[in-house]
């Protein structure tokens, strides 16, 4: 049997937007994925917008209890910047009852709620103004980052304050997934500076706000995996390594943006407008812990006609489909455990083997109700499988001594997924949006009771 280590994290997680529905409801303002919708409605997959989430918003008491039964002791969600200030400038006092019912409940029921403050759901006042593209931003961030410390910090130890920066950077200014669905990469360096200023500044309010709390933020990462040892190859690792990996972890953890990526970004006339006192800002405000969200691996080459300054990430590393990869037909994705151990060491070994956790893993498969057993039950075998795999090449990490403390998987409900609407689900729970959002545990969830309470499989 794998025995994890004691108190270990075994949990799930959400965010507001996927999760809360009520989008426009009870004082709460658009974000970008609301406006979007109003206005391309059609990108969505069968027209289901951010209304359509898991109605948590209502349902959070009875969502509780569910994790009780599938043996959560931990639980990450997100709290909506656009329902908490609605305008940038007033609290909301129903969203604030709202989080604070949500989390107490949590506590009560002996479960450790993590709470992160953006999870790509940028308030439209802002985006009217640039979003992330204005310094503006960065104190708007900050403020609203102190506002929630203040207000839940005595429920809340555990913060994070971005998930995945680098998708609503990418997705946003380079291949069309998120608001405002352009293409430029400048654009892209920028957001992404003030991002990790914003996080930067987030931080610095968590010190002086809650000295006593932890704070981190969620990363989607792997190392880098090059198709080959040419040159070329490992330079298109490099390259990616610094765009994808480092540019986030080196400022976050060591507190340092590396000299290998302000030289690249140079070459290629992408470097962003930064301010006298930021080097030292982020030397100071390191954090205490890092959330790795990990689903597939990723796999370059040299691009074949790179151009020069480079026009997108496109001329730097090319992707690369490994001949011999197993793939979640659903997704579109690799499945490739040892990444996970892979992460594990670089964290110990490059990262000063601060502590972190798997803040995200799993499997979203369409069509689940195919696999609807005689009593009801969804059979995810699939899904257990995946989720032993991973687990098996974490252990083997942690056992080589990279600090570890928890595997969260994506996710408790099924939940709302951007663009993809509901067609992929991941959950525990079935949710059954064709009868007031039902919820029934799938298979994977009894059997994930059975591993929280053995602490192990
Ligand atoms: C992560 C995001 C989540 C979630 C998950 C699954 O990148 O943090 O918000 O959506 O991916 O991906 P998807 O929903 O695109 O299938």
């Amino acid at each position: 049997m794998i025995k994890f280590p004691e108190h270990f994290m075994w949990g799930a997680a959400t965010s507001a937007p996927q999760s809360e529905g009520y989008s426009l409801s009870y004082g709460k303002s658009a974000s970008t994925w609301d406006k979007w919708f109003e206005m391309q409605p059609d990108k969505f997959n069968s027209n289901q917008g951010p209304d359509t989430a898991s109605d948590t918003y209502r349902l959070y008491r009875e969502d509780v209890e569910n994790m009780q039964k599938i043996g959560l002791n931990s639980f990450r969600t997100s709290i909506a910047w656009t329902r908490l200030i609605p305008d940038g400038k007033h609290v909301n006092q129903v969203a604030v009852d709202f989080y604070r019912d949500y989390f107490k409940c949590l506590r009560d029921a002996g479960i450790t709620p993590i709470i992160n403050l953006f999870h790509f759901d940028m308030p439209w006042w802002l985006m009217e103004k640039g979003g992330w593209e204005t310094r503006e931003s960065v104190e708007a961030f900050a403020c609203y980052a102190k506002t929630a410390f203040e207000l839940f910090g005595d429920l809340v130890d555990r913060w994070t304050t971005f998930n995945e920066p680098i998708v609503h950077i990418e997705c946003g200014y380079l291949t069309g997934y998120h608001y405002p669905d352009i293409v430029d990469f400048k654009k892209a360096v920028q957001v992404g500076y003030h991002t990790l200023m914003a996080h930067t500044a987030a931080v610095a309010e968590f010190k002086k706000v809650k000295p006593d709390g932890q704070i981190g933020i969620i990363l989607n990462i792997t190392p880098a995996y090059a198709k080959s040892d040419a040159p070329e190859d490992l330079a298109a690792k490099q390259n990616a390594d610094l765009l994808l990996a480092k540019s986030f972890l080196d400022p976050t953890v060591l507190g340092v943006i590396p000299g290998a990526l302000v030289t690249l970004l140079k070459q290629h006339e992408l470097l962003p407008k930064t301010k006298k006192d930021d080097r030292q800002l982020i030397a100071d405000n390191c954090v205490d812990f890092i959330g790795v969200n990990y689903y597939q691996p990723l796999r370059v080459q040299a691009p074949e006609k790179p151009q020069f300054p480079a026009q997108t990430p496109g001329d730097l590393y090319a992707n690369y489909i490994w001949p011999e990869r197993k793939i979640n037909p659903y997704r579109g994705w690799e499945i490739y455990p040892e990444a996970l151990y892979d992460v594990a060491m670089m964290m110990k070994n490059e990262y000063r083997n601060i502590p972190w956790y798997v803040s995200e893993n799993g499997m979203g498969v369409a069509d689940e109700e195919r696999f609807m057993g005689e009593d009801g039950q969804i059979q995810d075998d699939y899904r257990i499988e995946f989720m032993q795999a991973h687990l098996t090449q974490l252990h083997r990490a942690i056992e080589a001594g990279s600090s570890c403390f928890g595997y969260h998987t994506w996710t408790f409900n099924d939940c709302w997924s951007w663009l993809n609407g509901y067609r992929n689900r991941y959950g525990f729970y079935r949710v059954d949006l064709a009868h007031g959002a039902k919820r029934a545990m799938k298979k994977s969830g009894r059997w994930y009771r059975e591993l929280s309470a053995n602490n192990g499989f």
